[in-house]
């Protein structure tokens, strides 16, 4: 546990919230799941779909946080982030990903930017999973001028971080292009120069990296309605070996977004879709999970949607 601050003893209480199948959530749409493992608890962070129905487009104005012991049993916290946390950002609270380092919570996001055109990543920070997040930089960590090898304003978006074994901060990112670079200690500078990681047929976006035994599996979402796909490689600077299709198209979403984590001895695929719940679709999701299952080779068998 940890100590609670004034500013976290005005926040409303924690809600419990019970999953009974797939979507896990049915009082909100939520979006892009990420998750991270800490001290025997799932935190689950999404994007929170507020569009109308049948509204054309995303309105996400904050990101949302769940804690479980069981994958069953989801407690609610109170908003951790929101776009308007970044003092330099107007909106839009896409993809994002949480990481411990040192005992300190990094949550690097996809915001536009408002003086800038265009998406951009910014870094928040907090003492323990459940926030309250505070901007970590006070400006964006990567910003569409950094990056020009396509003229669409979305190419900086969907932040991937993993340490590798000797403790080098790595992130992903990108949609049409998956750039990549290293990151220093302290978590929000660039560590050397962005590079692109190459051969990976059809990336849109959403990428997520993972490790198991001696291999890194990086997963991301592949052609337009989006796929879930993946390659695998002994190091994280590559090569990449394309592995093929891990989910086909989830419900009616237009976009896949995957996490997949080990907890208490089961390994999770984490994804959204959109048609499972009254009104829902690309731009009302719902965060889904089912089990991930792996080949004696390392390679992941093709996942088994519930609504399949
Ligand atoms: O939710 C907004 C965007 O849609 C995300 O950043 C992408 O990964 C896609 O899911």
């Amino acid at each position: 546990s940890f100590a609670v601050t004034p500013a976290m003893a005005n926040m409303p209480a924690d809600t419990v919230v019970k999953a009974t199948g797939n979507p896990i959530f049915t009082h909100k749409y939520t979006a892009d799941p990420a998750a991270l493992v800490h001290k025997g608890k799932v935190y689950l962070y999404a994007g929170h779909d507020q569009a109308a129905p049948r509204h054309e487009g995303y309105v996400m104005n904050e990101w949302l946080v769940f804690s479980s012991e069981d994958m069953i049993t989801w407690t609610e916290h109170p908003v951790p982030l929101a776009p308007k946390d970044f003092k330099w950002a107007s909106g839009d609270a896409w993809a994002s990903h949480v990481i411990e380092r040192n005992g300190k919570f990094y949550w690097y996001s996809t915001v536009t930017h408002a003086t800038k055109p265009g998406k951009a990543i910014g870094v928040a920070v907090a003492d323990n999973p459940i926030g309250p997040f505070k901007d970590a930089i006070g400006e964006a960590l990567i910003t569409n001028d950094m990056t020009t090898d396509t003229k669409i304003s979305w190419d900086d978006i969907d932040p991937a971080v993993i340490l590798d074994d000797k403790g080098q901060a790595y992130m992903f990112w990108g949609n049409t292009i998956l750039y990549y670079a290293k990151l220093k200690e302290n978590m929000i500078e660039l560590d050397g120069p962005i590079q692109k990681v190459a051969n990976l047929p059809h990336f849109t976006e959403a990428p997520w990296v993972h490790k198991r035994k001696d291999w890194y599996y990086l997963s991301y979402a592949y052609q337009f309605p989006e796929k879930t796909a993946y390659a695998m490689s002994k190091s994280l600077d590559g090569p990449w070996e394309y592995k093929g299709i891990l989910n086909e198209i989830a419900g009616n979403s237009n976009t896949n977004h995957q996490a997949i984590i080990d907890f208490k001895g089961k390994t999770y695929f984490i994804y959204h879709n959109g048609g499972v719940q009254t009104d829902g679709g690309s731009f009302r999701r719902s965060v889904c999970i089912d089990y991930l299952y792996y080949n004696k080779d390392g390679s992941i068998k093709r996942i088994q949607m519930t609504s399949e």
